[in-house]
């Protein structure tokens, strides 16, 4: 065979928040070479697969050198000479090796970054792209619904909005060059809003635009009037979408949030007073992550219609999944492919998702790289839906470039707009 791995090699890089990743080249005996680099959560959820960093005064703790040597050394000796075909083996191989419950020996990130890099360099090597050589699990490849986060808040902006992302959600178009420019007229659309009422335009970890509100209903309100005045039909063509990120605001069984004290029931009852009175077609972690109780209330009162994702909840893990689906908690899991660590197990994740008719949502991560992996995920699974940020800044533009590189390959109007909906 000549697609075997004949080197593995690690280095850090910066992710867009100024702090190392890891990333990691792999090269097979025919010459090909992948090449892939690891995001990184600042709202990361407790269950996550553990991200190894240095703690030493370098980098403030941050220092990635021993998860690079991970890779260089103990990983690279036992993947050397596989066929890069194997990526299940190559994956478990490394688990095994590693060990522990949740990869806190190598660490996530150096394992993510080779499981990433052997697809890449298979791809190279079987000259396909990478996502024809993803399993179809939702469907052929399509292009997804982008959800495209303008308004940033909570952990990733320092302004007064507790609720973290915004979203706005082209759909009704017909083909995916269409509904992105859409998104990015509103993008640009709001700006100029926020600048003529002197709102600060500075942007937050994901591009969009983070200015001091009182109330998610003030956000959602200039929302609705940028997608009209950029002549776009709010809920028709452009709906919206919330990442609470509640996890963040909850402490001792309250949710602190907009200046109230909730318990779980009214912070689910605030958000289904929102998603009735404005087009709000999906809700990622309205409640928090050990908070099942509240996940089942909320999912019994509008599953049926408001697709409700777990990010913090699931954290992409199987095992979190089907706890989720025996407790009738949420319609939808978020997929951070960093959050387990490796492409195996996101797959067998997203299996156990349509299996159960739980759509899946391919997610960035707050600190990106200008990797674009994540856009061939969600083609070649067909999972109908992405959220990489404002159409703004180069980790962001990366992975929407990718898909308009992608959509001349598949076709733009290869469009799936219907998955996420109910
Ligand atoms: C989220 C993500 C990405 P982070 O909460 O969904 O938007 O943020 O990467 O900080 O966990
Ligand atoms: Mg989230």
């Amino acid at each position: 065979m000549n697609n075997n791995i004949k080197n593995v090699f690690a280095r850090y890089i910066l992710d867009s928040r100024a702090n190392p990743t890891v990333e990691v080249e792999i090269t097979l005996d025919d010459g090909s070479i992948g090449r892939a680099a690891v995001p990184s959560g600042a709202s990361t959820g407790k269950l996550e697969a553990h991200e190894l960093r240095d703690e030493a005064k370098e980098f403030h703790g941050k220092g990635v050198t021993k998860a690079v040597q991970n890779v260089n050394d103990a990983i690279s000796d036992v993947i050397v000479g596989k066929s890069a075909e194997n990526q299940v083996e190559i994956d478990k191989t490394i688990l095994d090796l590693d060990g522990s419950e949740n990869k806190s020996n190598f660490g996530a990130n150096a394992i993510l970054a080779v499981s990433m890099a052997n697809l890449v360099a298979l791809s190279k090597s079987s000259k396909k792209h990478i996502y024809e050589l993803i399993p179809n699990i939702y469907g052929p490849p399509s292009l997804p619904v982008p959800f495209m986060n303008i308004l940033n808040g909570g952990a990733h902006a320092d302004n007064s909005v507790d609720i973290q992302e915004f979203m706005i959600v082209p759909h009704g178009f017909a083909n995916f060059n269409d509904a992105l420019r859409a998104g990015v007229e509103v993008y640009h659309t709001l700006k100029k809003r926020l600048k003529d009422k002197g709102l600060a335009t500075n942007v937050g970890d994901e591009g969009g635009f983070a200015p001091n509100y009182g109330s998610s209903k003030e956000v959602l309100d200039e929302i609705m009037l940028a997608i009209a005045e950029a002549g776009y039909k709010p809920g028709n063509e452009i709906s919206l979408a919330l990442d609470a990120a509640a996890s963040e605001f909850h402490q001792n069984n309250i949710y602190k949030i907009e200046g109230n004290s909730l318990t779980n029931i009214e912070m689910a009852d605030y958000l289904i007073e929102l998603s009735a009175a404005y087009p709000i077609v999906s809700i990622e972690d309205g409640l928090a992550e050990d908070d099942w109780e509240g996940w089942k209330y909320l999912t019994s009162k509008i599953g049926d219609r408001t697709q409700l994702v777990g990010d913090d909840l699931f954290v992409t893990q199987e095992k979190i999944l089907q706890k989720g689906i025996n407790d009738k908690c949420a319609n939808s899991i978020l997929i951070k492919v960093n959050q387990v660590g490796s492409i195996s197990e996101t797959i067998e994740t997203m299996q156990l998702a349509k299996e159960n008719n739980y759509t899946s949502m391919v997610s960035h991560r707050s600190g990106e790289t200008e990797d674009a992996f994540i856009s061939h995920l969600v083609v070649g699974t067909s999972s109908g839906q992405i959220k990489t940020g404002a159409p703004a800044r180069g980790e962001r533009t990366a992975k929407y470039n990718e898909l308009l590189r992608i959509s001349e390959q598949v076709g733009s109007e290869n469009f799936d707009n219907q998955k996420w909906q109910k």
